[in-house]
C-alpha cells in the first residue's frame, strides 16, 4: 500500500465528517475493497479512531496527536520548508537524522521530526530533554547560498520565528535571551541548534534544530527552576500540529527575506524588540575569562555589542561566549 494512497483515505475521511462506505472509498481511488479495509487498520493502528458499521461504513471520530506528514501536510502553507517530512516515533536525535538525509543529498527545505528524542543534542555537547510527544523536536535541512560565516543569522532568523510562532498563536509572551534561547517568565521554553558542513567559502548544508516544550508537565530535577513550557505557563495544552505549521511558515517568511537581500537588517528591529538581554548588565565567559559588562545594541550582523566595566566596547559573537544574565533571568 502506498503512502499516498493510505493519505487519500485519511483526506477523504476528514473531509466528509460523516460515515463513508468501503465501496465509495474504492471507487474513488481504484483500490480493492480489501486494500481499504487494510487501509483502514493501518490507520487505527496508527492511533486514528474509525468507527466501522455495517451498512454505513467508517467515521473518522479523532486523530492521534502526532506530528505525522498525514498530520502536518495538508494544512501546511509553506513553499518549500516542510514539503518533505520523516517523521518517527522516536529516535536519537533528529540533527543527526537530518545531517545523514543531506550528506544523501536531501533537498532543501526537508524536515525531520521525532516525537521522543533519546539524545536529544543541545549546544556545546549539552543534552536536550525530548519525551515523548509533548514537545516540538525537528531539524530543517537548509541550502542557503551564503557564506559559512554567516551562519549564525539563521540561528538570529529562526529565534524571531520561534518568539513570534508563541506570540501569535497563544496569548503567552515570549523573549530571546540573545542569541537563540527563547525564555518565558525567564524559563527556557525553546533551544535551538544550528549545525553545517561548508568549504572555506560555501555551506554544503545547515541542519536547523529546534526543540520547543509545548506540552511538557514535569522536567528532569536537575533543569525543572530553568525550564519551561506552553502548557506550564498557559494552564492549557497547545496544539502542536497547529504550532509546528506556524512554526515553519514564519521561519520560510523569515529565511526568504534573508536569502533575497542576503542580509538581516529588515529583521533585526523585530529581533531587538523581543532580545530581553538587550540594556542589560551580562557577564561574558570568554576562553575561560569573566566579564562583566552592559548588553547596549546588536551589530549589523547580529552580534552582541558589549559594552565593559573598563569602558572598553566589544562585539560578542553567538557560539563564540557563553553570556549570563546578572540579575534573575538565566
Ligand atoms: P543549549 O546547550 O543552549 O541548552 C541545553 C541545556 O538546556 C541543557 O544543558 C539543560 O540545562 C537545559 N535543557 C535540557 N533540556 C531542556 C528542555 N527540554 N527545556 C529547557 N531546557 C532544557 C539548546 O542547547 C539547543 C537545543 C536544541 C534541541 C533540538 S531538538 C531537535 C534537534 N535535534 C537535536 O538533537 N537537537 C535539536
Amino acid at each position: 500500500m502506498s503512502l499516498n494512497t493510505k493519505s487519500k483515505v485519511l483526506e477523504f475521511l476528514k473531509e466528509k465528517q460523516d460515515y463513508v462506505s468501503g465501496e465509495e472509498i474504492s471507487n474513488l481511488l481504484g483500490v480493492s475493497r480489501t486494500a481499504v479495509w487494510k487501509i483502514i487498520s493501518r490507520l487505527k493502528e496508527e492511533g486514528y479512531v474509525i468507527e466501522a458499521v455495517t451498512n454505513k461504513g467508517y467515521f473518522l471520530k479523532e486523530s492521534p496527536d502526532l506530528l505525522t506528514d498525514e498530520e502536518i501536510s495538508p494544512a501546511l502553507e509553506t513553499k518549500c520548508l516542510g514539503k518533505k517530512i520523516y517523521h518517527h516515533k522516536e529516535i536519537g536525535s533528529t540533527n543527526k537524522e537530518a545531517k545523514k538525509l543531506a550528506i544523501n543529498g536531501e533537498e532543501e527545505g526537508t524536515l525531520v521530526i521525532s516525537e521522543k528524542q533519546t539524545e536529544g543534542k543541545g549546544r556545546l555537547g549539552r543534552t536536550w530533554s525530548s519525551p515523548f510527544g509533548v514537545g516540538i523536536w525537528m531539524s530543517l535541512i537548509l541550502r542557503p547560498e551564503i557564506s559559512p560565516v554567516e551562519i549564525s543569522k539563521i540561528t538570529l532568523i529562526a529565534a524571531l520565528a520561534v518568539c513570534k510562532t508563541i506570540n501569535k498563536t497563544t496569548d503567552l509572551k515570549a523573549e530571546i535571551k540573545w542569541p537563540n534561547d527563547i525564555l518565558i517568565n525567564k524559563k527556557k521554553v525553546c533551544g535551538i541548534l544550528t549545525e553545517m558542513s561548508a568549504e572555506i567559502d560555501k555551506i554544503n548544508y545547515i541542519i536547523l534544530g529546534i526543540g520547543l516544550n509545548v506540552n511538557t508537565e514535569e522536567f528532569p530535577k536537575e533543569i525543572e527552576d530553568r525550564a519551561t513550557s506552553l502548557k506550564i505557563e498557559g494552564k492549557k495544552s497547545y496544539d502542536r500540529k497547529e504550532l509546528t505549521r506556524a512554526l515553519l511558515l514564519e521561519i520560510e517568511n523569515y529565511y526568504t527575506i534573508f536569502t533575497k537581500k542576503n542580509s538581516i537588517d529588515k529583521l533585526l528591529e523585530e529581533y531587538k524588540s523581543y532580545c530581553l538581554t538587550l540594556n542589560k548588565d551580562v557577564k561574558i565567559i570568554r576562553n575561560g575569562v569573566e566579564s562583566i559588562g552592559r548588553a547596549v545594541d546588536l551589530t549589523k550582523n547580529g552580534e552582541l555589542i558589549v559594552k565593559k566595566q573598563d569602558g572598553e566596547i566589544i562585539n560578542v559573537f553567538s557560539g563564540e561566549v557563553s553570556v549570563r544574565g546578572i540579575d534573575a533571568y538565566i
